[in-house]
């Protein structure tokens, strides 16, 4: 028997209750109440149907996440859901919340499914590289179809309700109280002796979807963009199984497909990341900390950046004004705004009214005491300490007492900035990434003198917003720039030696980044990196000709690369070939050949390096922050878990020897072995021994 779950007769109705907060994760001791209290119901003549539901505020969302790499302990989930899935009386199953993976998969066992109107449903697992392992992937497609199935699984994006009521996963969607609701509904199916289908013999829907061709067409949408993942894969041959296979071979299938994965390195560093993320927001004075309550927010700045934060509060139900020095850059701001919410209506990203709504949540003006009302602002001008000083003292004339003043700096040092005011306790970074309304990270930067309010609240807007909030300290570059530094000046180095953009771009992309470094820095402009260096007083040797050349990259069709007009992708060019091999004679630097193996270790082992600094700095307080940053910041592939984790997973006595050889070679103090992960090195450790 387990206290964690329980059971009440309702007349002839027994309604099973899961009570495992916060998300009613199926961990052991949730599965034996389960298997246990089912058995009873099905057992007790006085019992017709059962429903199966949850306290709190959501159904079972998964397995245990943390049960994962420990000894199975039985019963397991599948011999819950086969228990439910084989009762001779009605099982419900009454969701809320999100009933995610494994929880969903339970949901797929019973005979119906009843949903609240606000349910979101899914199985996300590819997200920690596994794929379901409950019998998702054969006993989903019998009730939704394969192509629905597939674009479920492969994504790991949850769906809505009603969209899961008119794909058939969802028999009724109950408004008002779920568990009468879902009572009613049982009493119904008893009273017009209603055929239990098991859903893993219905074959309605698979039945057109046999043609293993276009299957495996459709399949290849998804795999190619998988950068080195195996779930994917794994994921389109359970999906391809319940095709070819009879249903107990599938199930069979899939489950060896599970085990082999969630055993994985791969699933190992997504699981990593899953927990970080949750971290990297916890700091444990502002743990209990109250956060303002956010009405309404302002932005400084009309620019690429200040738009796309304008769209996040837009997007999020907060309005927001964005405040421009001059009417023309305002109008131009805005604008590039609205188009942004047309394309992705355009593309059916958004409907109508919702765009209108969001577009009709921001605001203009160039007066900034329009904003004086504003519950936070952030500033998001142009990257000039006296400019950020000079804007963050007419704010704090201008703005409310209480409010939040945060500035987007992206590596300005914030508590110079919060000495432009009298409230720097107010102040902190909330460094957005480009498109701000896409990319999920937000580094928090707590300054000297900001409050555990003013943080809390930074930390409270940004999980609103979305984003996966980081906090750190004050340093030049914070933690992703700091570190992204050192890789650029290696790309750079890497080309003088004997590499082509191509083939660092190429090494890295292998490794399982989206983009190299120099395809990246073409994308953003060649010219913003040089403006940040020579006002930095640094130098890169040829991304420096490149834009003395008036090469900005796309936006000038060449950059390291050469673009067709209007085209994104990157063709190499003998022209920068040239002035590479040039360089690299002019500065008596011989060119050799590079594997790809030692370019991937030059690029990442001084920024790992770095990172150690950074830890031992207490910059970021842990390994995993350092991870999640690089993950949703700086496109870090997810299944090698972030530099922190995919370091251990190396061993850092190799890094450390390894960086020992490229200081000899390139005479780099940066290159020399950090003195914690020296420490760690000889100690055997690896960084995520820091935490324990
Ligand atoms: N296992 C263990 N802990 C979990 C958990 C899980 N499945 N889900 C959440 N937590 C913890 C989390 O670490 C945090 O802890 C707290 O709960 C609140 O979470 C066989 C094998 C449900 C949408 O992938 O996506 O089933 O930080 O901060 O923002 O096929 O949690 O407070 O100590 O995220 O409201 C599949 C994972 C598992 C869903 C809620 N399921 N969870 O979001 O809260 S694999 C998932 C989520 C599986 C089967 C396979 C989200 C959420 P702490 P939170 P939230």
């Amino acid at each position: 028997m387990s206290d964690l779950v329980n059971i009440r007769h309702d007349h002839n109705v027994a309604v099973i209750t899961i009570d495992n907060p916060p998300v009613n994760a199926m961990k052991y001791e949730v599965r034996v109440g389960l298997l246990d209290l089912v058995s009873r119901a099905i057992g007790d003549a006085a019992i017709s149907a059962i429903v199966v539901a949850c306290a709190g505020r959501t159904f079972v969302a998964g397995a245990d996440i943390t049960e994962f790499g420990k000894p199975p302990r039985q019963p397991t989930g599948i011999a819950v859901i086969e228990a439910m899935e084989a009762s001779p009386k009605p099982v419900i199953a009454a969701m809320h919340g999100t009933p995610l993976g494994g929880g969903l998969e339970l949901a797929l066992g019973c005979h119906f499914r009843v949903a609240a109107p606000g349910t979101r449903l899914g199985l996300p697992e590819i997200k920690l590289g596994i794929i379901p392992g409950g019998g998702g992937t054969q006993r989903l497609p019998r009730l939704v179809g394969m192509d629905k199935a597939m674009a479920m699984i492969l994504s790991g994006e949850p769906i809505p309700a009603r969209e899961a009521f008119d794909a058939g996963l969802v028999d009724e969607i109950i408004e008002g109280d779920l568990a009468a609701g879902a009572i009613a509904f049982a009493r119904r199916v008893v009273a017009e002796k209603r055929p239990l289908a098991l859903t893993r013999n219905r074959d309605e829907k698979l039945a057109t979807a046999r043609d293993l061709a276009a299957f495996d067409a459709a399949a290849a949408n998804y795999t190619k963009r998988a950068r080195g993942q195996n779930a994917p894969a794994a994921a389109v041959e359970a999906l391809r199984a319940a095709l070819s296979l009879p249903v107990a071979d599938a199930l069979k299938r899939e489950r060896e497909l599970f085990l082999d994965l969630v055993a994985g390195d791969q699933s190992k560093a997504q699981r990593h990341i899953f927990f970080a993320e949750r971290e990297a927001a916890k700091v444990p004075d502002v743990a209990g900390v109250k956060a303002l309550d956010v009405k309404r927010a302002a932005v400084i700045g009309a620019g690429t950046m200040g738009g796309g934060i304008a769209m996040c509060f837009a997007n999020a139900g907060i309005p927001v004004t964005v405040v421009d020095t001059g009417a023309e850059a305002l109008a131009r701001g805005l604008d590039v705004v609205t188009r942004n919410y047309r394309n992705t209506a355009a593309r059916g990203g958004l409907a109508a009214d919702e765009m209108e709504a969001r577009i009709g949540r921001i605001a203009g003006t160039t007066d900034l005491a329009a904003i004086a009302d504003a519950d936070i602002v952030i500033e998001a001008v142009f990257e000039d300490m006296g400019v950020k000083q000079e804007v963050f003292g007419r704010l704090d004339r201008i703005v409310k007492p209480g409010a939040v003043i945060a500035s987007n700096t992206s590596y300005l040092d914030i508590d110079a900035i919060a000495r432009g005011t009298a409230r720097p306790q107010a102040v902190v970074g909330m460094h957005f990434f480009s498109p701000a309304n896409v990319m999920r990270l937000l580094e928090v930067v707590r300054g000297a003198a900001t409050s555990p309010e003013t943080l809390a609240t930074a930390i409270a807007v940004g999980r609103t917003l979305g984003k996966v909030p980081a906090v750190v300290g004050v340093s030049h570059g914070f933690v992703g720039n700091r570190m992204l530094r050192l890789r650029s000046v290696e790309a750079e180095r890497l080309l003088l030696e004997g590499a082509l953009p191509q083939d660092v771009d190429g090494a890295l992309t292998g490794f399982g980044f989206p983009m190299g470094p120099f395809a990246m820095a073409d994308l953003a402009g060649l010219d913003v990196g040089w403006r940040m260096r020579k006002a930095q007083g640094l130098t890169a040797p040829i991304a420096d000709q490149l834009c003395e050349r008036g090469r900005y990259g796309q936006k000038t069709a060449r950059g390291f690369y050469l673009y067709e007009p209007g085209a994104r992708t990157p063709k190499p060019d003998p022209e920068v070939e040239r002035l590479i091999v040039d360089t690299a004679a002019q500065r008596g630097i011989a060119r050799g050949a590079l594997g790809k193996d030692e370019i991937v270790e030059r690029l990442l082992f001084p920024m790992i390096n770095e990172g150690a600094r950074i830890l031992r700095e207490g910059i970021a307080r842990r390994p995993g922050d350092i991870d999640v940053i690089w993950v949703y910041g700086y496109g870090f592939p997810v299944h090698r878990g972030g530099p922190m984790h995919y370091a251990d997973s190396v061993g850092l006595a190799y890094i450390r020897d390894r960086l020992t050889a490229f200081a000899h070679k390139t005479g780099d103090d940066r290159h020399h072995p950090s003195p914690l992960l020296e420490e760690l090195a000889a100690a055997g450790r690896g960084f995520a021994s820091l935490g324990e």
